[in-house]
């Protein structure tokens, strides 16, 4: 059975998850508005992530015999007003996120939780690809600058983006 101090940093992450996704919403609705459909298709894969990996925690902390409770969600501030900057913003957050996840396993190595180890580490991996993926949009993004026909052809790459449900743990 999960101990409760490894139970309830579980569910603090869990709450940081639906955050991410949240945050990924509200920067969804930020491009819908500019009509950029490819870079609202990369969101709306985000979204769907980030409530993946909740819902792995979720499912864990059952799995483990532990209670789930679910926090306060806090109203995402998207900062930027311009693609890099909403980009730099979620490079921010991931490595934020990578952070996190560092200080749960910090928390399964301190009560001695293996099997917590063991399935944090795929979360771990995420976060690298995570990191790479914002990263290299980012990079374009400040490549582009002010030329609107560059910016058009990464949205219509950003389209080809599909969610595959990820297989957690
Ligand atoms: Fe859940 O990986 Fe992004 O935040």
């Amino acid at each position: 059975m999960i101990s409760e101090k490894m139970q309830n940093a579980f569910n603090e992450q869990i709450n940081k998850e639906l955050y991410s996704e949240y945050l990924y919403l509200a920067m969804k609705a930020y491009f819908s508005e500019l009509n950029l459909q490819g870079f609202v298709n990369w969101f709306d894969v985000q979204v769907q992530e980030e409530h993946a990996h909740a819902m792995g925690m979720y499912d864990y902390v059952i799995e483990r015999g532990g209670h789930v409770e679910l926090l306060a969600i806090d109203k995402p501030e998207v900062e930027g007003k311009t693609p890099v900057e909403i980009f730099e913003q979620v490079l921010r957050h991931e490595e934020f996120v990578t952070s996190r996840i560092n200080a749960l396993m910090d928390v399964a190595d301190e009560v001695k939780d293996r099997a917590a180890l063991s399935f944090l580490d795929w979360y771990l991996k995420e976060q690298v690809e995570e990191e790479a993926s914002v990263g290299g949009v980012l990079a374009t993004l400040k490549l582009i600058g002010d030329d609107k026909n560059a910016l058009l052809l990464l949205d219509k790459d950003l389209q080809t983006r599909v969610f595959t449900a990820p297989v957690i743990g």
